[in-house]
């Protein structure tokens, strides 16, 4: 990829009454002025930046495509840094891939997904978290993904790290100096308790940022709640119920759902993410036990789990209590008896002295008439204790920070470490430079650029 080309796409999604399409690279303004006939006769060339310019735009052989305005930005001042163009046309699909087509016959090449914001990088106009997070800015769909994306897109994130990068080298150079001139005893050096008291302060910044990401996870990919249970429970039942879609394939034999199906909702303004999982039993199939596997897999790493009980079956439960329950510690556990059109008062009573000693709310369900879901919500609600974000707060939500602090956070603890240790400043030094790396790559310093970079642009759309 080479910035020397002008490139051209449609950044506007399909359907809308107006379509615009983009145009950046050193040759941006001549190649829009070749297709573009302004009213009032002055050519592109000689406008000023941050100007509209109203006109026509023909076909190579001179009929007119489209009336438009040309919006006019010169680098650096233009969200990619570079000579760009907006031209803003109807939006018809049909007119917007002939100016397109028009843009490439004059000399323009087609854009990469998320090379305008790439280009933005390159050319300094954002750092590489300011990068992503118009990504996330874009695919925001609730207040908080907004605020925290939005937050991150102005830099907030970017002067954390800053901030924490000078007080490394602040470090860094201390240690250094006790190195270089440790032979002179006639020099005094900052005493290591002081040495440590930075680090310390260091560790709290860096853990207090990976910290945010259990919040920022969640509130960016949804709550993972786990639906799991024996087979034929109901569980696809409840996940097509709460999804409102036939998503899961439902039937009466057992060991129908093999794989894990999952989806998001939101309930309230939360995101939830319900992850539907094979049933539990003794199996000798070698798929059905793979995906068995897997559902303890996905309990493991749910906050919320549904355990969902076929209330008319006579399972012995108590193995299952014995699997299932001490995996529970530490989440909130929501037990369902569900086929509850089949159950009499007797049966209730009885499943309920069954899960006396259990501590979770339990509710009686029947998925699939749909009955007790709006109480299952309002639980699943109450055992959600999700912060209220604001626009300052600094809260992680990308995996790719989440790993690089997490790095960072084991570099400094190994300087805190050889700091309370008393080893020689060569060794603290190497790991305090590793945490910095670490660091830098957040807001794209020292690192292996193309392979990051490629990595993290393609998710993006094309326009962008
Ligand atoms: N009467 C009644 N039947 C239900 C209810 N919910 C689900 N069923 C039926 O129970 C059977 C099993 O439902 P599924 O949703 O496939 O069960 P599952 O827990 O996903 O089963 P596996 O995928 O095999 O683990 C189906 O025939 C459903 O129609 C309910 O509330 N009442
Ligand atoms: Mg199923």
């Amino acid at each position: 990829m080479t910035q020397q080309d002008t490139i051209c796409a449609t950044a506007t999604a399909p359907g809308g009454a107006l379509g615009v399409i983009r145009v950046s690279g050193p040759d941006a303004i001549g190649i829009t002025s070749r297709i573009f006939t302004p009213v009032n006769g002055l050519p592109l060339e000689k406008r000023k930046a941050y100007t509209l310019a109203f006109g026509t735009i023909r076909s190579a052989n001179g009929e007119i495509i489209d009336e438009v305005l040309v919006s006019l930005f010169r680098s650096s001042h233009s969200y990619t840094g570079e000579d760009s163009t907006e031209i803003s046309c109807h939006g018809s699909s049909y007119i917007l891939q002939q100016v397109l087509q028009r843009l490439i016959e004059c000399g323009c090449r087609t854009a990469l997904p998320g090379e305008y914001t790439q280009r933005a990088f390159l050319n300094g106009k954002m750092d590489l978290s300011q990068a992503e997070a118009v990504a996330d800015l874009i695919a925001s769909s609730s207040a908080a993904t907004h605020r925290m994306a939005m937050n991150q897109m102005r830099g907030g994130f970017s002067k954390e790290l800053v901030v924490l990068k000078d007080k490394l080298l602040h470090l860094t150079s201390l240690m250094e100096l006790e190195l270089d001139f440790s032979d002179h005893e006639e020099l005094e050096f900052a005493d290591r308790t002081e040495l440590s008291q930075i680090a310390t302060d260091i560790e709290h910044v860096i853990a207090r940022l990976a910290d945010s990401f259990s919040v920022g996870n969640v509130l960016k990919n949804g709550i993972p709640v786990a639906i799991i249970g024996e087979t034929n429970a109901g569980k696809s039942t409840l996940l097509n119920a709460l999804l409102n879609e036939e998503k899961a394939i439902v039937s009466e034999i057992h060991g129908t759902t093999r794989d894990i199906i999952e989806d998001t909702i939101f309930i309230n303004g939360t995101l939830f993410r319900f992850i539907d999982t094979a049933g539990i039993r003794q199996t000798d199939d070698v798929v059905e036990s793979i995906g068995i596997e897997r559902t303890f897999l996905k309990l493991d790493q749910a906050d919320i789990v549904l355990w969902m009980i076929d209330g008319t079956a006579n399972e012995n439960l108590e193995e299952l209590k014995a699997e299932i329950l001490p995996r529970c510690a530490g989440k909130s556990l929501i037990i369902l008896f569900n086929k509850s059109d089949l159950l009499n008062a007797d049966r209730r009573t009885c499943l309920h002295d069954a899960f006396a000693h259990v501590d979770a709310p339990k509710l009686f369900l029947a998925a699939k008439g749909r009955i007790g879901l709006d109480e299952l919500q309002a639980q699943l609600l109450r055992a959600t204790a999700l912060p209220e974000v604001t626009q300052n707060d600094l809260i992680v939500t990308n995996i790719r920070h989440y790993e690089a602090l997490t790095r960072a956070l084991n570099s400094i603890h190994r300087v805190q470490d050889g700091l309370a240790m008393n080893l020689s400043g060569d060794f603290i030094s190497q790991d305090l430079r590793e945490c910095l790396s670490h660091l830098s790559e957040i807001i794209g310093g020292s690192f292996d650029a193309d392979a990051v970079l490629d990595n993290i642009f393609k998710h993006f759309c094309v326009g962008k």
